[in-house]
C-alpha cells in the first residue's frame, strides 16, 4: 500500500501513516489510513470536540428546545449559527443560544447554582417552550457539577417540563464522533419510551441521521409520506423532543448517516426489535433504490415506483445538462465524515467528476473502506487532515473545485481553487432528486462563474510559509 509523505511527516513522523494512496488493484482493506485515533501532538487538526458533536451535530437540531450550555460562554458562542439546521418551528431552534457563562469564581465555588438560575431565567423567557436540553462542557465536567441533580430539582420545581442531560464534555472523545455515540445512548436511555406517540398508519418508521441541513429531511419526509408511511419521528432534523421520545413504536428505523447515529439504532434493535435499514438520499440512483428498498420493507413498490418515474422525468433531463459540462472535472471530496462515502462514486457516475482525493476529520476506518473503494485508482485519501497537508495535497493534486467546510475552503479560495460547502451547503436542499440538481448547479455556478477571470491565480505560483498561511508570489 502506497502511503503519501506529505511534507510536515518530517516534523511529526506519527503522521506518515495517515494518508494512502489507491495503488493499481488494492481493495478495499489493503488501502487504508489510520484513523479514528487522538490527535497527535503537534498537528493542528481541524475536528470538533465531543461536546460538539453531542450539541451542534445531533442535539440542537431539535426544534421545540431550550438548548443549553453549562460552561463557558464560548463553547456555545462560537459553535452557533455554523450549521444551517432549520425547522418549521419558525427556526427556533436557530435563534438563540444559551450559556450558563461560567467564570473563573464557578470553577472554584461550583457553578450547579449558576446552572439552576439560567434554567429558569430560560423558561421565563420563552413560556411556551417545555424541554430543555443541558450539555456539560468541560469545565463543568472537570469541577463535578451534578447536572443531573440540578435538572431533578428544576423539574420538580416547575412540575410541567421535560429536561434532558447530555454528559459529553469537549475531552470526551478523539473528535466529534465520541459526542454522537454519547449522546446517542444518553437519548435512548433517559427518554425513548417515555412517551407513547399516535400510530395512523400501518406503515410507521423513524428517520434517522439526517439534520435538515437547508430542509434534506423535509423532502425525504415528504417522499416517505407520499409512499402512505408515517413517519414517527426525525431524529434529529426538524425533530421534536416529544416526537423522538416515541420512537420505541416504529416498526422500521431508517437510517441516513451511519456515521453519527448508527449507535441509536443498533439500540433500538436490541432493545425494541425494530430493524435497521440503511439508505442514502444523494444522487438519482442511491435515492431511488433507497426509496425501493424502505418500500420493498411495507410492500408498497408500486407508491415508490410512482415517485421515482415521476421526480426522475422531472429533474433528470437538468441534471444530465450539468452533467455534460462537470464531465472530467477534478474534486477533492474533504468533508467530515460519511458524506465522503455518500457522495464519492454517485458524483462520479451521475456528474461526471473525478474524486482525486477523500479526507475525513473524524471518519472511522469503515468510512475510509467505504470510501475509498467508490474512489478511483490513484485518490489520495488522508485522515484528520491539518491546514498544511491540505494545501500540499491541493498544490499536487490541482482539483478544480473542493468540496469542504468553510476553513479549509477559504484556504482553497486563496490558493485559487473554487470551493463548495460541503457542511451547510450553499443553495440546497441536496437530498432529493431536485436536490442532487441544485448541488449540481452549484458546482456548475462555482466553476464557470466569471469572477475567475477577474482573479486567476496559478496554483503553482503560490507559496506555503511557516504559519501554514498561503501566499501569492508576486
Ligand atoms: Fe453525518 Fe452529518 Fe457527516 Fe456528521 Fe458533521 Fe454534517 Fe459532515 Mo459537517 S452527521 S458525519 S458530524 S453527514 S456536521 S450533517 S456535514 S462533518 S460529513
Amino acid at each position: 500500500m502506497p502511503y503519501h509523505t506529505f511534507k510536515c511527516s518530517e516534523c511529526i513522523p506519527e503522521r506518515a501513516k495517515h494518508a494512502v494512496i489507491k495503488g493499481p488493484g488494492e481493495d478495499l482493506t489493503s488501502c487504508l489510513p489510520l484513523g479514528y485515533l487522538n490527535t497527535i501532538p503537534g498537528t493542528i487538526s481541524e475536528r470538533g470536540c465531543a461536546y460538539c458533536g453531542a450539541k451542534h451535530v445531533i442535539g440542537a437540531p431539535m426544534k421545540d428546545v431550550i438548548h443549553m450550555s453549562h460552561g463557558p460562554v464560548g463553547c456555545t458562542y462560537d459553535t452557533w449559527q455554523t450549521k444551517r439546521y432549520i425547522s418549521d418551528n419558525d427556526n427556533f431552534q436557530l435563534k438563540y443560544t444559551y450559556a450558563t457563562d461560567v467564570k473563573e469564581k464557578h470553577i472554584i465555588f461550583g457553578a450547579e447554582k449558576q446552572l439552576k438560575q439560567n434554567m429558569l431565567e430560560a423558561f421565563k423567557a420563552f413560556p411556551d417552550i417545555k424541554r430543555m436540553t443541558i450539555y456539560q462542557t468541560c469545565a463543568t465536567a472537570l469541577i463535578g457539577d451534578d447536572i443531573e441533580a440540578v435538572a431533578q430539582e428544576v423539574t420538580d420545581e416547575l412540575g410541567d417540563v421535560d429536561i434532558f442531560v447530555c454528559n459529553s464534555p469537549g475531552f470526551g472523545g478523539p473528535s466529534q464522533s465520541g459526542g454522537h455515540h454519547k449522546i446517542n445512548i444518553a437519548w435512548i436511555n433517559q427518554k425513548v419510551g417515555t412517551v407513547e406517540p399516535k400510530i395512523t398508519s400501518d406503515h410507521v418508521i423513524n428517520y434517522v441521521g439526517d439534520y435538515n441541513i437547508q430542509g434534506d429531511t423535509e423532502v425525504m419526509v415528504d417522499y416517505f409520506k407520499r409512499m402512505g408511511i408515517q413517519v414517527l419521528s426525525t431524529f434529529t432534523g426538524n425533530g421534536s423532543y416529544d416526537e423522538l421520545r416515541g420512537m420505541h413504536r416504529a416498526q422500521l428505523n431508517v437510517l441516513e448517516c451511519a456515521r453519527s447515529s448508527e449507535y441509536i439504532c443498533n439500540e433500538l434493535k436490541v432493545r425494541y426489535g425494530i430493524p435497521r435499514l440503511d439508505i442514502d438520499g444523494f444522487g438519482f440512483k442511491p435515492l431511488a433504490e433507497s426509496l425501493m428498498k424502505v418500500a420493498m420493507f411495507f410492500g408498497l413498490e408500486k407508491e415508490a415506483q410512482a415517485i421515482i418515474d415521476e421526480e426522475t422525468a422531472r429533474w433528470k433531463p437538468e441534471l444530465d445538462w450539468y452533467a455534460k459540462r462537470l464531465k472530467g472535472k477534478k474534486v477533492c471530496l474533504w468533508p467530515g465524515g460519511s458524506k465522503l462515502w455518500h457522495w464519492a462514486h454517485v458524483i462520479e457516475e451521475e456528474m461526471g467528476l473525478d474524486v482525486v482525493s477523500v479526507y475525513s476529520k473524524f471518519g472511522h476506518q469503515g468510512d475510509f473502506e467505504k470510501g475509498i473503494a467508490r474512489c478511483s485508482e490513484g485518490a489520495l485519501a488522508i485522515d484528520d487532515p491539518n491546514e498544511l497537508e491540505g494545501i500540499e495535497a491541493m498544490k499536487t493534486l490541482k482539483p478544480d473545485i473542493i468540496f469542504t467546510g468553510v476553513r479549509p475552503g477559504e484556504v482553497a479560495k486563496k490558493l485559487g481553487i473554487q470551493y463548495l460547502n460541503a457542511h451547510a451547503y450553499h443553495n440546497g436542499p441536496y437530498k432529493g432528486f431536485e436536490g442532487w440538481v441544485r448541488f449540481a448547479r452549484d458546482i456548475y455556478n462555482a466553476l464557470y462563474s466569471p469572477i475567475h477571470q477577474l482573479a486567476s491565480i496559478d496554483i503553482s505560483q503560490t507559496e506555503v510559509d511557516g504559519s501554514g498561511f498561503s501566499t501569492r508570489q508576486l
